[in-house]
């Protein structure tokens, strides 16, 4: 059969995109050549449904070292015991979880939405909340912190069995102390969803959840810097407290329901080439280097949270403390969704964001959340940062300005074009 233009031509477009545009999404990030060429490798035609050393096809020997490989990376990058490499997203390592955890209709305390949570973490919209009881807490208007003492009024009120903190748009770090005292208090298990902060946790940059959370995920794709996909870690294995047995008649660990609820429970067979690329991110997220960049994130976003904040833009919270910040533009009289599509004109890509107490719907939104991990991975430093500002400045200024938006699109590809996708 001949090359298939069509999606090879959509390919070197996209690339191209990429190399010219400014990526703010801070969910976003660039992958190293290794870790594209373990993705685009032969694994992907394996099938290995199991774990390593117990699968339920033959010819595994090889992809159970990968696998192995990929598991002990992961322990010695969090310092932890136990981990399940094999969810296919992060919404499938929150789904196995609940599986893990839950029966239908038990009562999950999570982090709103419209706060900054996921939607996994109890959206009526989302499994999380079509199949259990959900009750959220959020941030403090005065402050943009969370209100960890509406979590804890409403965890002794409602004794959910599940809370779950973590975010997809909270610049500030977590009190883990905190909310294991709060779950201590109400018997409930802790599951913390790192996907965003997960590698400047794993550089020490952040607290560390291990040892007060029960159950923590993250995806592999955001800080992380690996290929998309998901994994599930404890520092402290656990017998499950609802007393499930094995058939032996002893109690099982939370190790093993967890990885019962990744297969057979809810997934099929893993992707062992997005495992192996999952490895060889772990082991460049195990280097100095990776704890450098890690530094220079978040030394990006501090930097740029302070350039907007001088220009008059109001940042959730005032600042950040990780690789993000959540913009609320009604103070300059503009929507999420005019400027997310303003932006785009001029090659720079931010997501439209709800902030707290939005009056506006999810589809149009009050704000935009940004995050430097990507721009950093290209080479991005502190002294490029007011000159960023500057055209999205720009461009918010000027929305319906399509000179001004393609004067700003030049200076765009003027910055990034000969800058490469991944640097160290
Ligand atoms: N991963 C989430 C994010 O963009 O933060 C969306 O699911």
């Amino acid at each position: 059969m001949s090359r298939d233009t069509a999606i090879f031509d959509l390919i070197a477009e996209e690339k191209k995109r990429q190399l010219e545009g400014i990526e703010l999404i801070a969910s976003e990030n660039f992958v190293s050549d290794q870790v594209m060429e373990a993705m685009g490798s032969v694994l992907t035609n394996k099938y290995a449904e199991g774990l390593p050393g117990k699968r339920y096809y033959g010819g595994c020997e090889v992809v159970d070292k990968v696998e192995n490989l990929a598991i002990e990376r992961l322990k010695k990058l969090f310092n932890i015991t136990w981990a399940n490499v094999q969810p296919h997203a992060g919404s499938q390592a929150n789904y196995a979880v609940t599986l893990a955890c839950l029966e239908p209709g038990d009562k999950i305390l999570g982090f709103d939405l419209s706060h900054g949570g996921h939607l996994t973490h109890g959206s009526p919209v989302n499994f999380s909340g079509k199949r259990f009881t959900n009750f959220f807490y959020g941030v403090s208007k005065e402050t943009g912190y969370v209100d960890y003492d509406q979590m804890e009024e409403i965890a002794l009120r409602e004794n959910p069995k599940l809370i779950i903190c973590g975010a997809s748009a909270y610049s500030r770090d977590w009190d883990y102390e905190r909310i294991r005292s709060i779950a201590d208090q109400c018997g409930a298990i802790i599951l913390a969803d790192i996907s965003h902060p997960a590698g400047l946790i794993a550089a020490g940059l952040l607290n560390d959840p291990f040892d007060h959370c029960h159950i923590v995920t993250t995806t592999t794709h955001k800080t992380l810097r690996g290929p998309r996909g998901g994994v599930i870690m404890l520092r402290h294995d656990f017998e499950n407290p609802w007393g499930i047995k094995t058939k032996k008649g002893t109690v099982r660990k939370m190790s093993s329901l967890l990885d019962s609820a990744v297969f057979p429970g809810s997934q099929g067979g893993p992707l062992e080439h997005v495992i192996a690329a999952k490895a060889v991110a772990f082991e460049e997220a195990n280097s100095e280097a990776y704890k450098t960049y890690m530094k220079q994130v978040v030394a990006n976003a501090q930097k740029m949270a302070q350039a907007f904040v001088d220009k008059g833009y109001d940042i959730i919270s005032g600042g950040t403390d990780n690789h993000s910040m959540l913009i609320d533009l009604r103070s300059k009289g503009l929507t999420g969704k005019d400027a997310e599509n303003a932006l785009v004109e001029a090659d720079i890509t931010v997501n439209k964001n709800m902030v707290p107490f939005d009056t506006e719907s999810p589809f149009v939104t009050s704000g935009i959340r940004i995050g430097t991990a990507a721009i950093t991975t290209r080479g991005i430093k502190e002294g490029q940062i007011d000159q960023i500002v500057d055209l999205i400045d720009r461009v918010l200024m000027n929305k319906d300005n399509t000179d001004e938006l393609n004067a700003v699109k030049s200076d765009v590809h003027a910055l990034m074009s000969n800058l490469p996708l991944f640097t160290w």
